[in-house]
């Protein structure tokens, strides 16, 4: 079951990566973007072809161990919080997304702060950079310089953003569908799931969108951590309030394709498994009679 999910959310981060590392270079400047499709030009023309994919390795392994754990244990919350499988009350849902969502963050917090770093290295002045070769080098030079405890920089903002993430995506997903079902204009088919995720996305993209600069901007710090309400105070102050939606541009078409295709593989792979079951269920009361 886990594995499922982390499947299709690995192959989704093939396809935003490019998007991901282009939302992270626009929240670390301070100063005014230029558009996410300039940056994004810039760094493909400036940083040979890999630029746009720095840090793919520890997007890969913050796939598999965020999306599986936060897919997974809402999945068992979901169990355990339902009697005799009825469905679940909207306030349940919410609790199990947001639990989940805390869980995801925290597992997949050193994968995160390793994937940010990797995207941001090229941006920092040459002495500054980290150089990180890959997920694993990067999780070993942390505990090497910043001892264990480094690898929670950003955990608080991480865990605040994966349960906003999880809660406002699923839950949203969750409604919007019920919601075009409900205008009965739509089946339950691929069309209403790509509708329903696109929706989840744009409502996941805007409010997520703060907590995730102070998060990006706290990974790439260095030395002292910074709390999230100093960041938050800092940023409103010195940049003003609409740079905490720095990025939102890729962020959001980087979170809908995401969004979709891993809701859609998703279905998908629902069905394919409700299928057999039912062909199993056939199989077994054909035997009995
Ligand atoms: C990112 O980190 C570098 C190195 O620590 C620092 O010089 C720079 O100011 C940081 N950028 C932001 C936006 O915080
Ligand atoms: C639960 O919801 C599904 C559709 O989302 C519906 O088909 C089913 O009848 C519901 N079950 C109960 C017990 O309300
Ligand atoms: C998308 C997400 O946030 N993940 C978890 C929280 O909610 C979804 C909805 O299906 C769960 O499946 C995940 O477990």
């Amino acid at each position: 079951m886990f594995i499922r999910f982390g499947a299709a959310a690995c192959f989704a981060c093939l396809v935003s990566h490019p998007l991901d590392l282009t939302k992270v270079r626009m929240q670390t400047t301070t100063g005014i973007n230029k558009g996410a499709l300039r940056t994004a030009i810039d760094i493909i023309k400036n940083e040979k072809f890999p630029g746009i994919y720095n840090g793919l390795s520890a997007s890969i392994l913050r796939q598999a161990t965020y999306s599986t754990m936060r897919f997974g244990a809402y999945d068992k919350l979901k169990l355990l919080l339902s009697k005799n499988g009825e469905n679940l009350s909207f306030v349940k849902k919410v609790i199990c997304a947001a639990v989940s969502g805390c869980i995801g963050g925290a597992v997949g917090n050193p994968a995160d702060l390793v994937m940010v770093r990797m995207q941001n290295d090229a941006k920092l002045p040459l002495e500054l950079q980290r150089n990180y070769k890959n997920a694993f080098h990067g999780l070993y030079q942390i505990i090497k310089t910043e001892g264990l405890k480094g690898l929670t920089r950003g955990m608080g903002p991480n865990v605040n953003r994966a349960i906003f993430m999880n809660s406002s995506q699923v839950v949203s997903y969750e409604q919007f569908k019920q919601f075009f079902l409900e205008t009965r204009l739509f089946r339950d088919d691929v069309v209403i799931h790509f509708l329903s995720s696109f929706s989840a996305g744009f409502v996941a993209t805007t409010i997520c969108s703060p907590v995730d600069v102070i998060k990006t901007r706290i990974m790439n710090s260095t030395g002292t951590k910074q709390g999230f309400m100093i960041m938050f105070a800092s940023i409103i102050r010195n940049e003003g309030p609409q740079a905490l939606f720095k990025g939102w541009v890729p962020a959001f078409v980087r979170l809908t394709p995401h969004t979709v295709v891993t809701f859609m593989v998703l279905e998908q792979i629902k069905n394919f498994y409700d299928r057999r079951i039912e062909l199993r269920i056939k199989a077994t009361t054909n035997t009995a009679n």
